[in-house]
């Protein structure tokens, strides 16, 4: 009897596909990030050294977006040209993926799509910048990440530097609380602030190696579904001048107010918005925060992969 393919099978890269079949490590990269987090042409030049890092860190870098109709884990050269270059790439979350499948349309991957399609690739562990969250004021506009339930719901280590400090940090750490998302400082008890090092809240748990966060997601996995976010914080001296990050985000948080922005266009508005306001210092920390996330990504995936290795006792 035949049977169709399913409409959202995964397309591996070549490289992505001999890594998991060898067992070796690998890292999820999302493409939101690229084509609607950071300003073109700027974006290009930053997803060539966001892989790099992977590979410094020990892994395969698997880059996901849907292209025509099809989600691709690992990209090309050509593919990441462009999902950086065109402007009307979509966003997509989950709920917006079966739309694409069906219609063969294209879009970026947001944390919520990408951790779905990795861990449908069999990729334990994603690297970004910032997770959404629980946006400021959200009692009124229920404006809350899909991000958050996806996590909830899928196997991986998600490495990132705290959630995009645009949102309601703490509204944010109780909903991870009440979601069962486990969450662990890199080094650290002090929750990332994204741009800086330090958002002000404090988290019960932290990590001191590689191998510690790998075997945190080990024995997650084993319980039940739900992610392992690591919080890898900016030193102090890469981080944004904390003066300067609260006036400028209480500004573009107004700017987005008074231009009527809603819903997944927010957080490209207020990133954009912020780029220009601070003369290009949040796009430069930005980058900076994501490379070290990929690295570190790809060393708990090298962990990931030797305890995998280890025999059983
Ligand atoms: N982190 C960044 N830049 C980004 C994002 C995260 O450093 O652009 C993206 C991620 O793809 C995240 C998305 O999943 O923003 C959240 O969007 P929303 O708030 O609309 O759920
Ligand atoms: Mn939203």
């Amino acid at each position: 009897m035949h049977v169709a393919p399913s409409p959202l099978a995964v397309q591996l890269s070549p490289e992505v596909e001999a890594a998991l079949a060898e067992r070796r490590p690998v890292v999820a990269l999302e493409s939101t990030l690229l084509a609607h987090g950071l300003p073109r042409p700027d974006n290009r030049a930053a997803a060539d050294r966001v892989e790099a890092a992977v590979r410094a860190g020990g892994a395969v870098p698997a880059t996901i977006a849907v292209l025509d109709g099809v989600p691709h884990v690992g990209l090309t050269a050509a593919q990441v040209d462009r999902v950086c270059a065109d402007p009307d790439l979509a966003k997509l979350g989950v709920r917006d993926l079966p739309v694409a499948a069906a219609l063969g349309l294209s879009g970026a991957t947001t944390v919520s799509s990408t951790a779905l399609l990795a861990a449908r690739a069999g990729i334990g562990v994603f690297a970004t910048g910032g997770l959404g969250g629980v946006h400021r004021e959200s009692t009124e506009t229920f404006d809350e990440s899909a991000d958050l339930v996806a996590l909830a719901r899928t196997s991986l280590v998600v490495v990132c530097a705290g959630v995009k400090s645009i949102l309601d940090v703490p509204a944010t750490l109780e909903r991870l609380e009440s979601l069962s998302v486990t969450v662990v400082g890199y080094r650290t008890r002090t929750f990332p602030g994204f741009y800086v090092a330090d958002s002000g809240c404090t988290i019960d748990w932290s990590v001191d190696d590689a191998t510690q966060a790998a075997a945190v997601f080990a024995a997650r996995r084993d319980l039940s579904p739900g992610a392992v976010v690591v919080a890898n914080p900016l030193p102090a001296d890469e981080q944004l001048d904390p003066e300067l990050h609260d006036r400028v985000i209480t500004g573009a948080l107004a700017a987005a107010e008074e231009a009527g922005v809603r819903g997944k266009a927010v957080t490209p508005f207020v990133l954009e918005h912020l780029h220009r306001a601070s003369e290009g210092a949040t796009l430069a920390v930005n980058v900076r925060l994501v490379l070290r996330n990929a690295e570190l990504a790809g060393r708990i995936a090298a962990a990931l992969a030797a305890l995998a290795r280890r025999p059983a006792p």
